[in-house]
């Protein structure tokens, strides 16, 4: 008895339990339809605004932004659409981005003087970065200007300040000129800076490098994050993130905190100084895309350079730019067996006296030339001159090492396109390398 009133009510409980779901049914299919579709609006919305939040941040509509983005929100079930609406939005280099590395091209300046300097601009996805701005406050003009025309955003994200002497920051400072809106040429007067990273150690009382503080103060209090190459080192081991397969990295170099007295630490041959200790404290930089890397190392000389090779893992590097504009004193053969440069590129004025009283060590020397020619003959310079008649001429020019999204290479020049070793200066004033003579290269 007792089982079957059970069922009885039951049967009567499960009657009202349809009937309750069939009404829910038809009232609220339509209600649950809208409040679902709301939600789908709201989520893309919000997503929307969260891509557009990190652009913002970025202050670069950066195609990297945009492949974070969908990465980071893949899990939601309307990242497709913001993925796509955000592609579609940006430029075509964002659909080359996805099937590959984010481009890359170094322009290695010509100073269009006599002295000289460096000055390394790089466009790395819709990163600017820009190494060091030589050679002395006029090329302030010269390097402002070749940057109007390249950073479109007016926003230069990164600013490496490799050390402290003029031909690496008197441009950065520039000079006085009413026909700029802030009143000087200087690259630090005329664009916004992201982060200005700089060398940790100086010894520098020069008047240039107080105006060079007084610049780097200013951009500190209009927010520029300013870090040291050490400081810069804290985070993620120096590596930041560019784009895709796309990254810079600040390197360690021995001297950025410890004194040239020092050097028998790093090798018990040194002594207490080497040729230059300012140079010595140079920061060193490495781009990566893919397999392809790049080293930049200011003006270290043979005892940083080893100290680059000894604490850091260097890789075998396509492109290197001339350790000091090409001096006897860096290229190590240390440094170069292990980096096997295929591309090199010096920044000098070549052949001037400025520098070298001899001949042979006016920029690029014949030791470091003969050092070259043990792994590569695509060594370019950019300019040539004469500094005692105050004259000079591009020789390459303005360099442009590109690598696109596959990771090829390609070199344009604005003015000659020739190598070093075919050029007039050097068949009239270096010995070509053994290894040059023939067509082994
Ligand atoms: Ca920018």
């Amino acid at each position: 008895m007792k089982k079957k009133r059970r069922s009885v009510g039951g049967l009567i409980l499960a009657l009202i339990l349809i009937a309750v779901i069939v009404a829910a049914l038809a009232i609220g299919i339509p209600y649950f339809l809208n409040f679902l579709s709301s939600n789908e609006n709201s989520d893309s919305s919000s997503s929307d605004s969260s891509s557009s939040f990190s652009s913002s941040m970025s202050s670069d509509s950066s195609s990297s932004s945009v492949i974070d983005d969908s990465s980071s929100s893949s899990s939601s079930s309307s990242s497709s659409s913001s993925i796509s609406s955000s592609i579609d939005s940006s430029s075509s280099t964002s659909s080359s981005v996805e099937q590959g590395f984010t481009p890359i091209s170094y322009y290695f300046l010509d100073l269009n003087t006599y002295y000289t300097g460096d000055c390394t601009y790089i466009k790395a996805g819709d990163y600017d970065i820009l190494i060091d701005g030589g050679a002395r406050k006029a090329q302030g003009a010269t390097i402002t200007n070749f940057l109007n025309e390249h950073v479109e955003d007016k926003v230069l994200e990164y600013v490496i300040v490799t050390h402290a002497h003029q031909d690496h920051i008197a441009g950065l400072v520039g000079s006085q000129n009413a026909s700029y809106p802030s009143g000087r040429t200087g690259v630090l007067y005329n664009f916004a800076v992201e982060t200005l990273i700089d060398f940790p150690k100086t010894d520098a009382t020069t008047a240039i490098y107080g105006e060079y503080l007084e610049a780097r103060e200013r951009l500190i209090e209009d927010g520029t994050t300013y870090l040291t190459a050490l400081a810069a080192l804290d985070t993620n081991n120096g590596i930041i993130e560019l784009g895709t397969g796309l990254s810079m990295q600040i390197l360690y170099n021995f001297y950025y905190d410890h004194e040239p007295s020092d050097s028998s630490l790093l090798d018990p041959s040194f002594s207490t100084s080497g040729f230059s200790d300012e140079n010595d404290y140079s920061v060193a930089v490495l781009f990566s895309q893919g397999e392809n890397h790049a080293l930049f190392s200011g003006d270290c000389e043979e005892y940083s350079e080893k100290s680059l090779v000894d604490y850091n893992d260097l890789p075998e590097c396509d492109l290197f730019k001339a350790g000091h504009h090409g001096s006897y004193t860096a290229s190590s053969s240390y440094l170069l067996d292990v980096i096997k440069p295929e591309t090199i590129v010096v920044e000098a004025t070549v052949g001037t006296s400025e520098y070298a009283s001899d001949a042979n060590h006016s920029f690029p020397a014949q030791e470091a030339i003969d050092r070259f020619a043990k792994y590569t003959d695509s060594v370019y310079v950019t300019q040539v001159g004469n500094f005692d008649n105050r004259s000079y001429e591009p020789l390459n020019g303005t360099i442009t090492v590109s690598y696109d999204s596959e990771g090829n290479q390609s070199l344009a020049f604005t003015s000659s396109s020739l190598k070093l070793k075919d050029t007039e200066w050097f068949l009239n004033n270096r010995t070509m390398p053994e290894e040059w003579r023939g067509e082994s290269l």
